[in-house]
């Protein structure tokens, strides 16, 4: 047979996992986070690094998901799951392709399964249940253990990271030492106004208070841990450089996943993966009683916690919640990771919480074209500039992302480039990166790309940017930041078009984090924390902001949680 377990009878033979008993053995061993499977796969073979092959221009296990369960993609007798074309269309042959298909563990919720395990009642207890184990999860469970909580973390996928993984950008912060160097005046005021602005004077003033006031310490907390953000970009609607990332231009959301992971599983917080919570079970007081878990292997399980934090993000890839809340965008592709289907908001919703702007869904603008990858804010902040498909500029490329995309989808097909030459490609790793992936069309000179591109007026547009970034005035879309003169080949265009990114509206919280129901009534023992919650982005998110909002109101929801349960 072609699978990977055949593949391993060259090690032993069937009787090594179905002799008497032994089979009992191996299941006892499997829990849901499938650690012991994935430590042995990592006896033989070694962890990611020394799998990596550098001859593959793309390699799977070298990639952005990091250290990920071997797991993830590679099954027993089961056909293996290419995880990576989630988002990407790689042609890559997977091994054991041919084994037969697996069921599907976690297909719909089963009611008549959750009533049973709350029947049965907890098979454990916890203080703290954190729910979603991306920025927003991770930052809530650190903080809550801080406060001498026990805590655990459930995550519904094979890995961690949800949609924190995927942030190119970086995270928004005023008054850090790194604009300090560069000379940036900044003020938390300035801040709220920014973005405020940006999300059309709908945010909830009190939220995005915090968030501007809390957002140095944010970056000193990060860097605490071991994440680098000593770079410094300017993302669309902010006034001046706030956006902190890690330097040499590489994505901050892996370094930021990967370094919470680590430090959490040092501290010794349990993080169980493949752990779908299906249901927030309340005492007859309507008081957190705990929540039921969908486990991969164990099944259905109802854990007792004095507080459950929802980290579960938005619902960026659930195409029902879109074409209901956004019907506008149900045929647009998303940024998002799949794992963003809106099961926070679900359950709340249930259990009768308030919802805020639950139908603002942002467009980024800059979507790789018929594709689900983002080109990064950053490009733009580093100087792209973005151009129709005859050259020719039409925006302010530093306007807001509502506003950008609604510029773009006024343009021919509904798309755009994004220009720029090689001082973008040797500054920042990420754009590398969208050249491995085979997204960037080149010209030696200018006339060239337009050539390749069919852009006709590229030259005269590139040859004008040219003249208003010397005079440091862009006459055209009045451009407040225009870091660099087009002059030094290759040149360089990918096609983008607006993609679903990111969903502003969602439970609403109050200053605490805690769950605020149809009264606008604390809802006891229930917190939520990024985006899952709505109010902070109002109908807007700026770039930078959504890192800001998860680490900030993780911390505090998972403070919170933890005094909350300590307290009962
Ligand atoms: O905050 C974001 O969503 C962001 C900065 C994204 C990006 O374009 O990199």
């Amino acid at each position: 047979k072609n699978d990977l377990a055949s593949f391993h009878l060259k090690m032993g033979d069937c009787q090594t996992c179905h002799a008497d008993g032994k089979m009992k053995d191996i299941k006892k061993s499997i829990t849901d986070s499938e650690t012991h499977i994935n430590a042995q796969c990592k006896e033989c073979h070694g962890g990611f690094a020394d799998l990596a092959d550098k001859k593959l221009k793309l390699d799977p296990h070298g990639s952005h998901l990091g250290e990920i369960n071997c797991t993830t993609c590679h099954s027993g007798h089961a056909k293996p799951k290419l995880t990576c074309n989630n988002c990407h269309n790689f042609k890559m042959e997977m091994p054991f392709a041919d084994a037969k298909a697996k069921k599907k563990w976690d297909g719909d919720w089963d009611q008549d399964k959750i009533k049973k395990a709350i029947a049965r009642g907890p098979v454990e207890t916890v203080d703290v249940v954190v729910v979603g184990g991306g920025n927003a999860g991770f930052n809530a469970a650190l903080s809550a253990q801080v406060e001498g909580a026990k805590v655990l973390l459930l995550e519904k996928a094979p890995y961690v990271g949800g949609n924190s993984m995927l942030a190119a950008g970086g995270i928004n912060a005023v008054g850090t030492p790194q604009q300090k160097a560069k000379g940036i005046k900044d003020s938390v005021n300035w801040f709220i106004e920014d973005t405020m602005k940006g999300g059309r004077y709908k945010n909830d003033p009190k939220l995005v208070k915090i968030l501007g006031e809390q957002s140095a310490d944010a970056v000193k907390w990060l860097e605490s841990l071991g994440v680098n953000l000593d770079d410094l970009t300017r993302s669309g609607g902010a006034r001046v450089q706030r956006t902190h990332r890690p330097h040499g231009g590489a994505s901050a959301g892996p370094q930021i996943m990967a370094t919470l992971n680590k430090v959490a599983k040092e501290r010794g917080i349990p993080v169980r993966l493949n752990s779908r919570v299906e249901k927030i079970v309340l005492n007859d007081d309507k008081s957190v009683a705990g929540v039921v878990v969908h486990g991969r292997h164990s099944g259905y399980n109802m854990i007792a916690a004095g507080s459950v934090v929802l980290a579960t993000g938005g619902y960026g890839m659930n195409k029902q919640m879109i074409a209901y809340y956004r019907p506008t965008f149900k045929d647009m592709t998303s940024s998002n990771n799949v794992t963003a289907t809106g099961d926070g908001i679900l359950l709340a919703k249930e259990i009768g919480a308030s919802m805020t702007d639950i139908d603002w869904v942002q467009a980024h603008p800059t979507v790789g074209k018929d594709s689900r990858i983002l080109i990064s804010e950053t490009v733009r902040g580093v100087g792209a500039i973005m151009v129709n498909t005859d050259g020719q500029r039409f925006v302010n490329e530093l306007t807001t992302r509502d506003r950008a995309s609604d510029a773009i989808l006024k343009q021919k097909g509904k798309y755009a480039w994004l220009v720029f030459d090689k001082q973008l490609v040797e500054k920042k790793k990420m754009i590398r990166g969208y050249d491995r992936l085979g997204m960037l069309s080149k010209g030696s000179t200018i006339e060239e790309l337009a050539k390749a591109t069919g852009m006709k007026d590229l030259a005269k547009t590139v040859a004008d940017y040219n003249k208003y970034q010397a005079a440091g005035k862009d006459a055209a879309f009045g451009r407040e930041d225009m870091p660099i003169k087009f002059n030094q080949p290759p040149f360089y265009a990918v096609k983008v078009a607006p993609g679903i990114h990111h969903t502003m509206g969602g439970v609403a919280i109050d200053t605490d984090a805690n769950v605020l129901n149809l009264q606008s009534w604390k809802m006891d023992g229930l917190f939520a924390a990024g985006e899952v919650t709505g109010g902070v982005h109002g109908f807007n998110r700026l770039g930078g902001n959504a890192i800001a909002d998860t680490v900030i109101f993780g911390r505090i929801a998972g403070k919170n949680a933890a005094k909350h349960a300590l307290k009962k």
